[in-house]
């Protein structure tokens, strides 16, 4: 029995020595030690040996089951480590690579514009003021007398959202809801997303407006004429003049639509001008002096108080600005306009 408790240890110990796989030498311990290994099966055939020669055997079988033991750890930890090395230099990093950088965003040129129309009303002392997307009919409407049967509905084609809910087609109705909660002086801006059933090169179903509103005790058009002025000049450049066209507005009275100079072609339009079409001037938003109809709506005497409100197309300045022929451009998502800005 000791020569075969010796051969199967000499054996096991030369296989250690050579395996070169961690699997491998995986399998010699389980052919040597494991339940059914070599080495196991010896060990269970001690109950034949005669009493005296027992504890002999059995401290042999010990000593090779000790030796294999050691012989697999140490041969584990050097494949292991061997396993190791060969990682480490594949995964080597060559820390002299310039870093890529991580690509940076930027503001889109509708949010660029917005910004910087509030930053110039902030001036002259316009708090921003924002109202819901998904506004009553009432408000869009009623309340900035627009009755329901009077043509004006027909200037803006509506999303109706259900029953006397609408997309709002217009900053103006955020007019009625800062009238209706705050007591005058009323000075605001209000910015934010509009829709209309409307979709070409010059007209977005959904657009961004800013509506500006002054309401206190003698507020007079020539108030509005120099805020828009102020405007313009800070926007387009201190050049720039402005001009009021009477126009229809049924929350205003009078109404008027509001051009500015055209500032590529300056006082010399010319004909070629890709910015104003050789008109030199150029419709930016419509304005007026509040009706007296909002006042008494809101439970103010227009007796005693006056204003003005304006209200203009974000993405047709952000388009004049950096001369974007084409305005759904905007909305495409496409990083390589974007950019641009
Ligand atoms: C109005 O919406 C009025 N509420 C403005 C107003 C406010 C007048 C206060 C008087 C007093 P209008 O429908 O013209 O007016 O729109 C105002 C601006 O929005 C236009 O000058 C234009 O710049 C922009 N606009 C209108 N429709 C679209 C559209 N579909 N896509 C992009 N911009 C548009």
């Amino acid at each position: 029995m000791i020569q075969k408790l010796d051969a199967i240890g000499g054996q096991a110990l030369r296989d250690i020595a050579a395996a070169t796989q961690l699997d491998v030498l995986e399998n010699v311990r389980i052919s040597v030690l494991g339940k059914k290994g070599a080495l196991s099966e010896v060990l269970k055939g001690l109950g034949t040996v005669l009493p005296e020669e027992r504890p002999k055997m059995g401290a042999a079988a010990n000593e090779w089951k000790r030796q294999i033991e050691e012989a697999l750890t140490i041969q584990k930890d050097k494949l292991e480590s061997a396993a190791l090395n060969i990682q480490l230099a594949q995964e080597r990093i060559d820390i002299s690579l310039p870093a890529r950088l991580p690509h940076r965003g930027a503001l889109h040129p509708v949010t660029q514009t917005t910004r910087k129309l509030l930053q110039i009303f902030s001036r002259l002392g316009f708090d921003p003021m924002t109202g819901p997307e998904i506004e009553t009919e009432f408000l869009n409407f009623e309340a900035v007398n627009i009755p329901k049967d009077h043509p004006a509905r027909d200037m803006q084609d509506t999303f109706f959202m259900g029953p006397g809910v609408v997309l709002r087609t217009h900053t103006s109705a955020v007019q009625m809801r800062a009238l209706r909660s705050k007591k005058w002086p009323v000075r605001i801006v209000c910015p934010g997303a509009v829709y209309r059933s409307d979709h070409d090169a010059t007209h977005s179903p959904m657009f961004h407006q800013i509506e500006g509103l002054w309401v206190d005790k003698n507020v007079k058009m020539s108030d509005l004429k120099g805020t828009l002025e102020f405007f313009a000049q800070e926007m387009f450049g201190s050049e720039s003049r402005i001009r009021l066209r009477p126009s229809y507005f049924p929350f205003v009275e009078p109404g008027a639509e509001v051009d500015v100079s055209c500032f590529l072609c300056k006082s010399k339009p010319v004909d070629t001008c890709k910015v104003c079409k050789g008109t030199g001037w150029l419709e930016i938003l419509g304005a007026g002096m509040v009706h007296p109809r909002l006042f008494e709506m809101a439970g103010y005497d227009p007796g005693e108080v006056s204003g003005f409100a304006f209200g203009m197309g974000v993405e047709r300045i952000a388009m004049l600005l950096h001369h974007i022929p084409d305005l759904r451009r905007m909305f495409d998502g496409d990083s390589r306009f974007l950019t641009q800005f």
